[in-house]
């Protein structure tokens, strides 16, 4: 008889497991070309101090798959590390008036203990951490390698400017006009900045998001709309007794004969040659190219204008039309000049509307003769009216029919912009990687530091103030030589996404010292079979990092194009919030010191805190610090066991929707393996291991080893296709609750029960490790699960169907029942049923009218 402890007792076994594993490298891998790879990928945390929930959600689902893989026989890499530099580290700092380094460094140590405690296996080898020089000093090295192929390059521009954090934001991370991470209005600031040219990439980008076949639909739209494609016609304009051409962008071209006057940015060629005589202009260009916004107030500001002198003349009806300088037309976009058609762009209507200028309507609805301008643009689609030849058309049919007739004119040619813009990677902060560039010549030449004195590194012992980076103030930290010459470090740090867009590459060949990846491993693990990470990163970080992939291929690092083939994208985690108010001020109140009363639905009726306050109850939100009711992930280890905190994550939503914290729900969870310990033990103490005689089944026997090979097969497509890991939960709590149920004693009972938890038992051990570790051994098998299970394969015979059971009727009313064949056919029932002694009383001789078969399930006879 196996030896296995009475009782299910977590806090005893999961340490001790974990200690197996790590004394064992149980989950160290090397490269392996006689096995399939596998890789498996979370996002890194940041190093914060303490893992909350959203972590603890997205590591459980790739420690889910990394388990499965391995059973599947796979060679699976599964990483972790650090996203280590950042600004939270400097504010922590002056707080606590320590160093960044020491401050994220202790934080490592103490998270690395709570993903230890929570089970997920990791190869550590390959741990690594961003602000490591050994890590940054490849990236600085890319960096000079981008900048000789021109990819990289400086300029002063108008950049989003939080006076909050101090630093600059990309576009990407201001979110209505706020700092996405402290919520501040965003100023606009002119300064030098660092760019990396991935508009030189936007149509490959774009492209290549069809063939990301295995990410979610909404994270590819994200990122196409992100790209934004825009097809369109450059159209030459003659300017009337220049011999200057004016060109415009349009991705209207169908509009064409309605444009009433040309607007051109403040900053165009033709607008600085307009002011030459013109003081009232140039005053008011003056105040145009003063006047910053960004792109997404564009709509909503009010519009302003001037006419220049000039007139622009429309190449198809001869018409003069002027040319108008407007603060709405950006001069980085396109050509800095716009054909405008009052009657179908709502801006253009403002403005035209404000400046007395001609509306004219081309463009009606399909369904009328006309269309109504009198309060409105009208912008959609439609057909052509009031344009000659190009009547009647409609919008693909005009681009095309203009955009020919433009183009055969040799004044137009057909044009795809992107709204991509290149990606600002400069920030004015301290604890970030320091952008390895050098002034020479008293600033009038930029160099990039020599590969061999890189990396350049971050001094770890500073004075941080909170304003200026102590990188700007240290003279002999910035200034250095070059060549012999003296010269001055750029004293900005590497943009954080930066570190995060290679970092999965890295894993592959942490310790490398000779460049970024080897070739060989990375061409081995490479691409990412499985990320998962939030849907917060579904533009940033996935698009930058795709972007270096292609990089570090075109300079010849990986063989790919993509760096992640399959996406899975999990939801947050909630938690009830509750609070009181007191002196006009909300007071939050966690949910675990809350008494809550429910009505039958689960509905909260009424909450009380356990010091008496009558609560109010805000509902389900996301867990956060700000409302209290954040659950900590160690707390709830300390009192169930990590395998209950995983469990009820997986079963308690499918990965990709939120999922609600409940306390009702972790118990059960954890009844739930109390329960299957309980099973085992029952088993085992009663028999030793007995090999199945499927034949010496009985019919109930029979009955339930079916069910176990339906849910082998639903459970095993459920975790590995569908990857809805709580539906494959579900299934095998079925199966137990059908296995509490078979009562049978018999030797093929038993060998019956042995086989179905040798089959539960490695189907759950990638949700539940340490408690399936502990059953297998305890079913008597040799070796550890971890290495020597393999996933269980469902048995043709079992899974064909059963008997089935046939209710016969008599004039709708049950007389008996029937056991057939599954195949049976319908006058071989009917023949059975007729000479069933129970039902032959029923009958008693009268004459039967009709006979309604409904096939496996019932015969109804009529007399
Ligand atoms: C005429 C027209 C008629 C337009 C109409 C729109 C509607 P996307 O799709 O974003 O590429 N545009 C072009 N360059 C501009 C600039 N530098 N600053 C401001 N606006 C500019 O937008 C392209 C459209 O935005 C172009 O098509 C142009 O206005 C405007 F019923 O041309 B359209």
């Amino acid at each position: 008889m196996s030896v296995m402890e009475v009782a299910y007792n977590p806090q005893e076994i999961e340490p001790l497991i974990q200690k197996y594993w790590d004394d064992n490298k149980t989950f160290y891998v090397t490269e392996d070309n006689t096995k399939e790879k596998y890789y498996c990928l979370v996002m890194f945390p940041y190093p914060s101090g303490r893992l909350h929930m959203g972590h603890v959600r997205n590591y459980t689902i790739g420690d889910v798959i990394s388990r499965y893989q391995r059973l599947l026989g796979k060679n699976v890499m599964a990483p972790i590390g650090w996203d280590a530099f950042g600004l939270p580290a400097e504010n922590a700092a002056i707080k606590n008036n320590a160093q960044p380094a020491d401050w994220t460094y202790s934080n490592i140590e103490y998270m690395k203990n709570q993903l230890k405690a929570l089970g997920l296996s990791y190869d550590w080898s390959r741990e690594v951490a961003t602000c490591d020089p050994e890590y940054y000093k490849w990236e600085q090295d890319f960096f000079t390698k981008l900048y000789e192929k021109d990819l990289v390059y400086k300029k002063v521009s108008t950049v989003n400017w939080c006076p909050h954090d101090n630093t600059v934001l990309a576009n990407e991370q201001v979110i209505e006009g706020r700092c996405w991470r402290c919520d501040t209005k965003v100023e606009l600031r002119e300064i030098p900045q660092w760019y990396l040219r991935i508009t030189s990439y936007a149509k490959e980008l774009l492209e290549d998001i069809d063939t990301l076949e295995e990410w979610p639909e909404r994270v590819r739209t994200m990122q196409r709309n992100w790209i934004g494609k825009s097809e369109g016609l450059e159209i030459n304009f003659k300017v009337d007794g220049l011999d200057d051409v004016l060109q415009v962008y349009t991705t209207r071209p169908d509009t064409f004969m309605g444009v009433t006057y040309v607007a051109i940015s403040a900053a165009h060629p033709l607008a600085k040659k307009a002011c030459e005589n013109n003081a009232q202009l140039e005053e008011f260009c003056k105040e145009c190219l003063k006047q910053k916004f960004a792109e997404a107030d564009i709509s909503t500001m009010e519009k302003k204008g001037m006419a220049t002198n000039y007139f622009a003349i429309h190449p198809l009806n001869g018409k003069k039309v002027p040319i108008m300088v407007a603060n709405f037309v950006i001069m980085d976009y396109g050509t800095g000049a716009v054909m405008a058609v009052p009657a179908h762009d709502q801006r253009d209507y403002e403005f035209a509307t404000k400046y007395n200028l001609e509306k004219i309507c081309v463009i009606r609805p399909c369904d009328k003769d006309t269309v109504d301008i009198s309060k409105e643009a009208y912008t959609e689609h439609g057909i052509l009216f009031n344009s000659g030849e190009f009547d009647g058309l409609d919008f693909d049919g005009a681009f095309n029919a203009i955009a020919d007739k433009l183009e055969s004119l040799g004044i137009a040619k057909r044009k795809t912009n992107y709204r991509l813009r290149d990606w600002c990677i400069s920030r004015q902060r301290y604890w970030g990687a320091p952008i390895p560039m050098l002034n020479i010549n008293d600033g009038k030449k930029l160099v990039a530091e020599k590969c061999e004195n890189l990396p350049v590194k971050l001094p770890t012992d500073v004075k941080i103030d909170g304003v200026t980076s102590p990188l700007k103030t240290d003279e002999s930290w910035y200034t250095t030589t070059y060549n012999g010459q003296k010269a001055i470090r750029e004293t900005d740090t590497f943009d954080t996404f930066m570190e995060s867009s290679w970092y999965f590459a890295r894993y592959c060949s942490p310790n490398y010292k000779e460049g970024m990846v080897e070739k060989n491993a990375a061409n081995y693990w490479l691409p990412v079979d499985q990320y998962i990470g939030g849907i917060e990163h579904a533009v940033l970080h996935l698009l930058y990092s795709r972007f270096f992939f292609k990089l570090m291929r075109d300079c010849g690092m990986v063989e790919q194009t993509e760096p992640f083939k399959r996406l899975l994208c999990q939801g947050m985690v909630l938690a009830d919030a509750f609070y009181y108010m007191e002196d006009g001020a909300r007071v939050w109140v966690s949910p675990l010191d809350v008494d809550v009363t429910r009505d039958d639905k689960g509905n909260i009726t009424k909450a009380v805190s356990k010091d008496g306050h009558e609560l109010i109850h805000e509902g389900m939100i996301k867990m956060s610090k700000s409302k209290n009711n954040g659950i900590d992930p160690e707390d709830m280890i300390k009192i169930y066991g990590a395998d209950t905190v995983r469990l009820f994550m997986m079963f308690a939503s499918p990965a990709e929707l939120t999922l609600e914290w409940r306390q009702s729900g972790v118990e059960g969870s954890n009844r739930f393996l109390r329960k299957l310990w309980n099973m085992v033990y029952d088993l085992v103490s009663k028999s030793d291991f007995i090999a199945l005689d499927k034949n010496a089944l009985s019919a109930e026997g029979k009955k339930l080893r079916h069910m176990l090979h339906v849910t082998i097969d639903k459970v095993t497509d459920d975790i590995g296709r569908r990857q809805t890991f709580n539906t494959a939960i579900a299934a095998i709590m079925e199966l137990l609750n059908n296995v509490a149920k078979f009562t049978e004693d018999s030797e093929s009972a038993k060998a019956l029960r042995y086989e179905i938890f040798n089959a539960v038992v490695i189907m759950l051990y990638p949700i539940t490790p340490h408690i399936c570790f502990k059953l297998y051994e305890a079913l008597g098998n040799k070796g550890k699960i971890d290495v020597d299970a393999k996933w269980p394969v469902a048995d043709k015979d079992a899974l064909k169907a059963l008997d089935s059971l046939i209710v016969v009727q008599v004039n709708g009313k049950v007389r008996t029942r029937l056991t057939v064949s599954p195949d049976a056919l319908e006058d071989e029932v009917k023949e059975l049923a007729l000479k069933d002694e129970n039902l032959i009383k029923y009958l008693d001789g009268k004459e039967i009218k009709k006979l309604i078969y409904v096939k496996g399930r019932l015969l109804n006879i009529v007399v």
